[in-house]
């Protein structure tokens, strides 16, 4: 196959390459219709505290949006007591008039909802939100999931499954066949054992594992049996934490022993990654609800000692912090067990992208996982891999180009490979190392 050399080739094959290569999304919040919908559709009645959110109003209620409103019409206009007592649609007109009507909708946020209505074919353009919403409300849930998949190019979409979470829990208690969709993977989320193990272990004993707020032996054996036994009933690709940005290993608190005796031997046996998002400072405005987190700059040296200390285990590893990315890229070229994904959360806009997924190649190569999409309406996807795609696409093109420079000879075949191994292969690879 004929080398390419011009600029404009690179970019055209870059282009294609990204747009046919489907995509493993390795962290989202999505779930399929077993999970339920809080919509009644033709398919399935209304579940309200069902999990699987999907269509205009959700889209466009999504809770960075809900921050942004609250921005234009502030509290002291509209108390936050006052907007959550108002239905789903309501919220969604009060946002979609502020931020899509009264001004215009420039944020990362907002774009990203018409993005996706464009590329679900609905015309908003007399701005009017019924015909969405009628729409919406004729899909069949689970052949909607093929349908955004199929526009959004993305071949399986990895869960986050809150085994803490109540509702969630009792949805994987009641129905054995309740994550069996072969769409979507699991992922067991522990976060309250990390960082409040006092409460996790009260509530371990609840459940049929007794445990000790000290952690003693046969603490750890019902914490792991624990781990494993919702491993196995999950399915679970890996286990997850999210974490503050005063998150230390190793710090004398308990979670250096939850650590060390509990998660990671149990992820080393059953060779699973645990992967650790690290940034999130909870609950900074609490009268927003799901709105109310921001971010602050991490300890990458923690990461550093845990894959150091724990060579046999596997850290997938995630930075909120604009700060950090840098020293976490030198991080993972110490450490092959570590593997940097994603530009999360309040990174995942354009500018952020490609300077960190521009920062990532120079100093990784293509051994990192540029993007995940972090949805929580299956919407979503549609737009945060259409918007990364595009940027990945411009950084890619730029470094082939660079290379083509030195003589370097690239073919259309080598570019399809390695933007495989970004949006599919590296995370896969991992799984299975
Ligand atoms: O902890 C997480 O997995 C975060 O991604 C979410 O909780 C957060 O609310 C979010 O949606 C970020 O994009
Ligand atoms: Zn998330």
């Amino acid at each position: 196959m004929s080398s390419l050399t011009t600029f404009q080739s690179i970019t055209q094959a870059v282009n294609r390459a990204l747009a046919q290569q489907p995509v493993s999304d390795m962290h989202t919040h999505l779930y399929p219709p077993s999970f339920g919908t809080p919509v009644a559709s033709s398919t399935s009645q209304s579940d309200p505290a069902g999990l699987m959110l999907y269509g205009v109003d959700e889209l466009i209620t999504y809770h960075y949006l809900i921050a942004e409103v609250f921005r234009v019409v502030p509290a002291t206009k509209l108390p936050y007591e006052s907007f959550w007592k108002m239905s789903r649609a309501e919220q969604a007109d009060h946002i979609w008039k502020h931020l899509f009507i009264d001004r215009s909708p420039l944020s990362e946020a907002c774009r990203g909802v018409l993005t996706t209505l464009q590329k679900l074919g609905l015309d908003i353009s007399d701005r009017s939100l019924a015909p969405a919403r009628k729409w919406f409300a004729q899909q069949n849930p689970s052949q909607y999931i093929d349908k955004v998949m199929q526009i959004a190019n993305v071949d399986s979409i990895t869960m986050t499954n809150a085994v803490f979470d109540d509702n969630e829990r009792a949805r994987w208690l009641a129905d054995p066949n309740v994550g069996s969709d072969p769409r979507f993977r699991a992922v067991l989320r522990i976060d309250p054992m990390v960082l409040d193990w006092p409460i996790a272990s009260k509530k371990l004993t609840q459940w049929g594992y007794p445990c000790a707020e000290t952690i003693d032996d046969a603490t750890i054996n019902q914490a792991q049996k624990f781990l494993n036994d919702w491993l196995a009933r999950m399915k679970a690709i890996y286990i997850a934490v999210s974490l503050p940005p005063e998150f230390r290993y190793p710090s004398t608190q308990p979670s250096d022993q939850v650590l060390e005796k509990i998660i990671l031997p149990v992820c080393a046996q059953r060779g699973l990654p645990f992967a650790m998002m690290i940034g999130s400072r909870r609950g900074v405005n609490p009268r927003l609800n799901d709105a109310a987190d921001m971010g602050g700059l991490s300890d990458v040296q923690s990461l550093t000692a845990l894959c150091r200390n724990f060579p046999d285990n596997k850290f997938f590893c995630t930075m909120l912090a604009r700060e950090n990315q840098h020293e976490l890229c030198v991080a993972a070229r110490k450490f092959g067990n570590l593997m940097v994904f994603g530009c999360w959360w309040f990174l995942n806009n354009p500018s952020l992208i490609k300077e960190i997924t521009k920062m990532r190649l120079e100093l990784l190569g293509l051994s990192m996982i540029p993007q995940h999409s972090d949805a929580r309406i299956m919407d979503q996807l549609i737009y945060k891999w259409d918007h990364s795609r595009e940027i990945i696409s411009q950084v890619l093109a730029d470094k082939y180009a660079d290379l083509a420079r030195t003589g370097w000879a690239i073919t259309e075949e080598e570019i399809q490979r390695d933007v495989k191994l970004l949006l599919k292969d590296n995370f896969i690879d991992f799984l299975g190392r």
